[in-house]
């Protein structure tokens, strides 16, 4: 990670924990965990937090340099995040087609599960968290389906754990998974590894009582 990606992800760490969305207690995982941490994208509540958070990852993208033809945002929670990101990047000066999907197919007027623009090229998948990866191989199944090509992921936050296969626990993560055995490109604004940075830097607050109990999650459920 270079200095600058280090103080977008503690920046972002820190915007996450003032904005609520990113919370300390006890939370369930999709994938059934006990967390002591849980980030709720869905607590970009207002036009401002939404705009910084586009910012955010707008700011990843470009310095990531990743080069893609169009952005999917995966229903419910990558749909205000994906349309965001791509008013964001037009403003910037790069304008690219969009599209998102249904979780059901709607029977009349347009039908399907696609909303947008075609799918087509390298689609870049905009989402908000990847922890076992069940979510991100249900877009990768909708983008191929749809004849494109599933390129590159940008999520907010990589939770860094174990991914699951046939509800089974692996050692490697959810975003290795993707980029070593799928070939793409995973970006993510923050990780684990800097929200436990964040905390480390904090020795003196309330917040520092959350460490050691992230440390024991990391212990049991990190990826390796
Ligand atoms: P996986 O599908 O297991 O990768 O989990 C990702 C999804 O879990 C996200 O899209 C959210 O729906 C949810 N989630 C969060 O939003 N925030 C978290 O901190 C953890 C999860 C989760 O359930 O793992």
């Amino acid at each position: 990670k270079t200095a600058e990606e280090g103080a977008l992800a503690q920046a972002f760490v820190q915007f996450a924990i003032e904005s609520g969305v990113l919370r300390f207690g006890q939370f369930k995982t999709k994938a059934g965990r006990m967390s002591p941490y849980f980030f709720n994208a869905g607590l970009f509540d207002d036009g401002a937090k939404l705009a910084r958070l586009a910012a955010f990852y707008a700011d990843r993208l470009i310095a990531s340099g990743l080069e893609f033809d169009m952005i999917f945002g995966p229903a419910y929670k990558g749909i205000p995040l994906g349309a965001t990101v791509a008013a964001e990047l037009a403003r910037r000066g790069r304008n690219v087609p969009f599209a998102y999907n249904r979780k059901e197919a709607k029977d009349h007027g347009e039908g399907g599960t696609l909303v947008g623009a075609p799918l087509k090229g390298r689609v870049l998948i905009v989402d908000d968290v990847m922890s076992a990866g069940t979510a991100v191989r249900e877009s990768i199944a909708a983008i191929r389906n749809a004849g494109a090509t599933p390129y590159a992921v940008a999520i907010a936050l990589d939770r860094q754990e174990k991914a699951t296969e046939n509800g089974v626990d692996v050692d490697h993560s959810a975003v290795q998974y993707v980029r070593q055995q799928l070939g793409m490109k995973v970006v993510a604004i923050a990780t684990l590894d800097d929200l436990l940075q964040y905390l480390s830097g904090r020795a003196d607050d309330a917040l520092s009582a959350h460490r050691q109990g992230v440390l024991d999650y990391r212990a049991r459920y990190g990826a390796g």
